[in-house]
């Protein structure tokens, strides 16, 4: 019997992402003639324990060309999923998962397996006629993510010139997400001629946001909220900041070594400073406070502001949902970050999303500091209803376009778009929330 969303092919090629690195992209064809295309992105601060991108290594480009993950999509997977319903995305993604065989894709690679699972769900949304969102979510799917979003870029997206990897504002104060959007232009803006002003403007960091041309890691912080008071902003209640740590760059078996401030901290130490930041700066999210290595002083920070804060696992949980459920138990992190290439598969972020739904852990859709025209991820932030979103900066093509992807849908779902306020930040501790 024929069925329209049957596989009849799959296609990959490599194409370049954001830092003009190869990436896999791949093309799924059903047998109704749907198609579906998805790009993988790539992270440069990355946890140890993600899914593996598949690399050829060798002289080209660094050792990062892509050929063999592509040759297994041709290969071997495009020959395994032939013929599988794309409508079952747990089923394709299984198969995927099996036909791999290692925990963590170390065979195929999580860049050939995360494509063929992506484009095979817009593919799917293809067939039925639905935007993505819509086909993921029914006629749920219509919170607006509450966005983070970077003002300037650091530490592994900056050549370490500051060790602070992300500084970004959130929006509380901000009626729509088209609002929240436009608060941050002028705080973006303002930030620039702050820069030029003082002779630091140096061009932007990976992500989009100002180069940091800064004498201290908390120089950042002073410059983020004048510009923030520039633009005319309540600090705090109408644009707040978040801050992205990412200390597993800078520190290893609890020790700390903040370049820029030319001190070495213990655990107990960087714990100190940050809650110092928290209390002199409208902070309203920290991710990776702690190495990904130090899970008793990711929960001793969280057990200090996890009430008040949103304490977000990036390299920490690697959108795993078994860490998730161990972190949990340790009380470590209120918040995940999930991205779905640390997995491989669509359905194992979605399971991480469903293990924090359970666990009273709020959670924020990310992309990664190597990014693509791609913007499968704003369509995964609306139709599994995570209710935040983080894609780097206000600016280059790569970042903008997931920007103004959102848009389209809010302007499309008009009166029955919501926005996420604050109220979906994590911030007490896991168990007492919900
Ligand atoms: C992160 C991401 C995005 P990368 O750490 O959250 O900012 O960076 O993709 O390099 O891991
Ligand atoms: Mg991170």
């Amino acid at each position: 019997m024929i069925t329209k969303t049957r596989i009849s092919r799959v296609l990959a090629r490599r194409v370049w992402d954001s830092r003009g690195r190869p990436t896999v992209e791949a093309e799924v064809e059903l047998q109704g003639g749907a198609r579906g295309r998805a790009i993988v992105p790539a992270g440069a601060s990355k946890g140890s324990r993600e899914a593996l991108e598949l690399r050829d290594g060798g002289a080209a480009f660094g050792g990062l060309d892509v050929l063999t993950a592509v040759g297994h999509v041709n290969g071997e997977i495009a020959t395994a999923v032939l013929g599988l319903d794309a409508a079952d995305q747990a089923r394709l993604d299984d198969c995927l998962i099996a036909l791999d065989g290692t925990p963590s894709k170390q065979r195929l690679g999580a860049n050939a397996t995360l494509a063929v699972s992506m484009a095979a769900a817009h593919a799917a949304a293809a067939a039925a006629g639905l935007p993505l969102y819509r086909y993921l979510g029914g006629d749920d799917a219509r919170l607006l993510p509450l966005p983070q979003i970077q003002i300037f870029g650091g530490g592994a997206h900056a050549g370490r010139r500051v060790d602070i990897q992300d500084f970004m504002v959130i929006c509380p104060g901000a009626s729509c997400f088209a609002q929240a959007l436009e608060w941050t232009a002028e705080v973006y803006r303002h930030a620039g001629r702050l820069m030029d002003a003082r002779g630091a403007l140096a061009g932007v960091a990976d992500e989009g946001g100002w180069w940091p041309s800064f004498d201290s890691n908390e120089e950042a912080l002073e410059t983020l909220v004048a510009a923030i008071e520039a633009a005319g902003f309540v600090p705090g209640t109408q644009v707040a900041i978040a801050l992205d740590i990412a200390a597993s760059d800078f520190g290893r078996g609890g020790r700390y070594t903040l370049g820029l401030d030319q001190r070495v901290l213990d655990s107990d130490g960087l714990i100190e400073l940050l809650l110092r930041w928290c209390e002199r700066y409208p902070i309203v999210s920290i991710e990776d406070p702690l190495a990904e290595d130090d899970p008793e002083g990711f929960a001793r920070f969280t057990q200090a502001v996890g009430h008040r804060l949103q304490v977000v696992g990036d390299d920490f949980l690697v959108s795993d949902a078994a860490l998730l459920r161990r972190a949990a138990a340790a009380g470590a992190a209120n918040t995940v970050l999930l991205k779905p290439n640390q997995r491989g598969t669509l359905s194992e972020t979605r399971q991480c999303w469903q293990a924090a739904q359970a666990l009273g852990y709020a959670a924020i859709v990310s992309a990664r500091s190597g990014e693509t025209e791609d913007t499968t991820i704003v369509d995964l932030a609306i139709g599994w209803q995570v209710g935040q979103l983080k894609v780097g900066s206000f600016a280059r093509g790569e970042r903008m376009a997931k920007w103004n992807a959102a848009l389209r849908i809010e302007q499309r779902l008009g009166p029955h778009a919501r926005f996420a306020g604050t109220g979906v930040l994590g911030r007490s501790r896991p168990g007492l929330r919900r």
